[in-house]
C-alpha cells in the first residue's frame, strides 16, 4: 500500500476536466487522455467525484445506482481503461462514495414511495409534528438543509415526511439499519473487485443520526444533533473491517467536526479511515460563521486552527487531507491570495502550495490548482450552475439585498468557482471541449493555462512538480513532526513552522523551517534567537521568488505573499 505521508492525491471533476465527445462535458474517456500530463505532474492518486448514475441535480452527489457508470461520462469499459491505463502511470483511482443520501430516483426510494415498507425503513420517513391548535403537518423538528430551506419534504401519499439534509431530491440513508449497511458494503466491494485503490467518502460524519425522537434546534439549525454522532466511529469501523477498506486509502470529508473526533476517525488503531477532511480554516472569511456574509480572511484564526489541528492531530496519532480547494469551494488563490496582479498571483499560488505541501499529511491538488487558477467572477446569475448557489441567490434577495449586492456575495462564494473547466490552452473553450462548455471559463485562461505554464520555468506548475517531487523524496515532510512558531507581531500575517525528524535517510535534512507571508506588502520576520542560530547552517529549499529573501541574522524579508522553506 502507498505511504500516506508520500503520496500526492489530485481531485479530478470530471465534468471539468476534459470533454472528449464534443458535448461540452468532461468524461472518462477524457481523463484516460490526460494520464500523461498527470503523471508528469508527478501525482499519485486520482480522486474522481461521482460518476455514477444521477439526475444531477447536485452534479452526480445525488446518486440513483452506485454500481453503474452515468452515460455522461461514457460506459463500465471506459472506466475499466481509465484503471487500467492509470495503474500503467503508476496512478491509483479514489472513488467517492456518498452513502449519506441517495437520489430520490434511487430504486430504493422509488420502492418506499410505492409502498415496501422494508424499503421506507431505509430512509427517515415520519409523522409531522401538529402545530398549536392541534392541525397535523408541520416538519418533525425545525432543522435546515445544508441548500437552505427546511431539511424535511412532504410526501402526501405516504402522509409522511422525509429527511434531506441537502437537497430535497437527496434523501438522507438510515444507518441505523443494519440492512442499509449491508447494501452499502456490497457497493464498496463492487469497486473493490475493480481494482480502485481508494475511497472519498462524502460527508462520513452526518451518517448517524440520534435515537429518536428528534429534538428542535434553537440555537442553530440542526447540526449538532447529528454532526459526529452517536454511532458514526461504530459503523465506520463495521463498514471498513466488513470490506477490506484496511488495505484501501480512504478520506472521509467531515462536516463541522472536531479534532478529538478526527484523531478516533483516522488514528490506525481504531479501523476506521485513513485520513479526514475538515473545512475549519476555509471558513475564516465567514463573516460571523456565515458563509453567505463576507469579510477578509483572518490570517491570526487561520494560523491557530492550522496550529490546533496539525499539533492535536500528530500527537493523538491521527492523519490529515490537506488542501485549499475542491469543487465545494471558491478558489483559495483568489481567497488568500491575490488575482489580481499578475506577480501577485504567481507569488500567492506558489506560497498557498507551500504552506500545505510542507505540513503532516497527505497533499490533495484539486485540478486547475497546479495553474494557480481563479475564481470565475460570473456577472450574471445566468451564468451560474449550482444548486446552492441559486438557491441562495433567491434567499438573499428575499432577506432583502438587491441584485447586484447578491450577485457579489455569490461571485465571491459560489462553489461554481471551483467548477470552471481545465485551462489547458489559450483557445476559445481553453482546450477543454470543442463545443459550448456546460459552465463559462474564465477569460484569464489567455495566460493561465497548461500550455503557457509548461514551457515556463518560474510557473506554479513547475512549482507544483518540484513540491510533489521533495514530498515523494524527503523523510522530514513525509514522517517528521510538526510544531508552529509564534512570531512577534506577525501574527496576522505570517504562517511559520517547523519539522524535525531525527531519523531521516543519510544525506538528507532533518528539520525544515518554513516561512509563508499572506500580506501583499513587504514583511520583516524576527526569527526567534535559537531558531535564527538553527537555520545558521540551513539551505533554501524552495521559495516563491526567484531570488530567496535577504536574511541578516535573525531579521529575514519576505516579500509580497513570500514563501520560503529552510532545510538542514
Ligand atoms: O459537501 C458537503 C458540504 O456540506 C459542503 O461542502 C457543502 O457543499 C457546502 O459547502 C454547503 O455550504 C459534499 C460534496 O462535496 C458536495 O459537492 C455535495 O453537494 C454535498 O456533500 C452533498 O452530497
Amino acid at each position: 500500500m502507498r505511504d500516506l505521508g508520500r503520496t500526492v492525491v489530485y481531485q479530478i471533476y470530471p465534468r471539468s476536466f476534459q470533454d472528449s465527445n464534443g458535448n461540452g462535458i468532461g468524461d472518462l474517456c477524457g481523463i484516460t487522455s490526460r494520464l500523461d500530463y498527470l503523471a508528469d505532474l508527478g501525482v499519485d492518486l486520482l480522486w474522481l467525484t461521482p460518476i455514477f448514475v444521477s439526475p444531477q441535480n447536485d452534479n452526480g452527489y445525488d446518486v440513483a445506482d452506485y454500481c453503474s457508470i452515468d452515460p455522461l461520462f461514457g460506459t463500465m469499459e471506459d472506466f475499466d481503461t481509465l484503471v487500467a491505463e492509470a495503474r500503467k502511470h503508476g496512478m491509483g483511482l479514489m472513488l467517492d462514495m456518498v452513502f449519506n443520501h441517495t437520489s430520490t430516483e434511487h430504486k430504493w426510494f422509488q420502492y418506499a414511495l410505492e409502498g415496501d415498507e422494508y424499503y421506507q425503513k431505509f430512509y427517515y420517513f415520519v409523522d409531522g409534528k401538529t402545530d398549536e391548535e392541534g392541525n397535523p403537518g408541520l416538519p418533525p423538528t425545525n432543522w435546515v438543509s445544508k441548500f437552505g430551506g427546511p431539511a424535511w419534504q412532504w410526501i402526501p401519499e405516504l402522509n409522511k415526511w422525509y429527511l434531506h439534509l441537502f437537497d430535497p431530491t437527496q434523501a438522507d440513508l438510515n444507518w441505523s439499519n443494519p440492512a442499509v449497511r449491508n447494501k452499502l458494503k456490497e457497493i464498496i466491494r463492487f469497486w473493490r473487485t475493480k481494482g480502485v485503490e481508494g475511497f472519498r467518502f462524502d460527508v462520513v460524519n452526518l451518517i448517524s443520526k440520534p435515537a429518536w425522537p428528534w429534538q428542535d434546534d434553537y440555537e442553530g439549525d440542526g447540526r449538532r444533533f447529528y454532526t459526529d454522532g452517536p454511532h458514526v466511529h461504530e459503523y465506520l469501523r463495521e463498514l471498513a473491517l466488513d470490506t477490506g477498506l484496511g488495505e484501501m486509502i480512504t478520506v472521509g470529508e467531515m462536516s463541522s467536526t472536531s479534532i478529538e473526533n478526527c484523531i478516533g476517525y483516522s488514528n490506525p488503531a481504531n479501523h476506521e479511515l485513513s485520513m479526514v477532511f475538515s473545512f475549519h480554516h476555509l471558513k475564516v472569511d465567514y463573516d460571523h460563521g456565515e458563509k453567505w456574509a463576507l469579510k477578509d480572511a483572518d490570517i491570526n484564526q487561520l494560523r491557530n486552527l492550522f496550529r490546533s489541528w496539525q499539533e492535536a492531530m500528530a500527537a493523538g496519532g491521527g492523519w490529515n487531507a490537506l488542501f485549499w480547494d475542491n469543487h465545494d469551494q471558491p478558489r483559495a488563490v483568489s481567497r488568500f491570495g491575490c488575482d489580481s496582479d499578475y506577480k501577485l498571483w504567481h507569488a500567492s499560488a506558489k506560497m498557498l502550495a507551500t504552506c500545505i505541501f510542507f505540513m503532516r499529511g497527505t497533499p490533495y491538488i484539486y485540478q486547475g490548482n497546479e495553474l494557480g487558477m481563479t475564481n470565475a467572477y460570473f456577472d450574471s446569475i445566468a451564468d451560474y450552475r449550482d444548486i446552492e448557489s441559486l438557491n441562495y441567490y433567491k434567499i438573499l434577495i428575499k432577506q432583502g439585498l438587491d441584485e447586484k449586492e447578491a450577485l457579489h456575495i455569490i461571485a465571491e462564494r459560489s462553489r461554481d468557482n471551483g467548477r470552471t473547466p481545465m485551462q489547458w490552452n489559450a483557445s476559445p473553450n481553453a482546450g477543454f471541449t470543442t463545443y459550448t462548455p456546460w459552465i463559462g471559463i474564465p477569460a484569464n485562461h489567455e495566460h493561465i493555462n497548461v500550455e503557457n505554464e509548461r514551457t515556463d520555468a518560474h510557473s506554479p506548475w513547475m512549482y507544483y512538480q518540484k513540491l510533489i517531487a521533495l514530498r515523494h523524496q524527503l523523510d522530514v515532510i513525509a514522517d517528521g513532526d510538526i510544531k508552529f512558531i509564534e512570531l512577534a507581531g506577525q501574527a496576522d500575517k505570517i504562517i511559520a513552522f517547523r519539522r524535525d525528524l531525527e531519523t531521516a535517510a543519510a544525506g538528507q535534512p532533518q528539520h525544515m523551517l518554513i516561512l509563508c507571508s499572506f500580506a501583499s506588502d513587504e514583511t520583516q520576520v524576527v526569527i526567534p534567537e535559537q531558531l535564527a542560530k538553527e537555520i545558521q547552517s540551513s539551505a533554501i529549499l524552495i521559495s516563491a521568488y526567484a531570488y530567496a529573501p535577504s536574511r541578516k541574522k535573525s531579521l529575514i524579508t519576505l516579500k509580497p505573499y513570500d514563501a520560503v522553506v529552510y532545510a538542514w
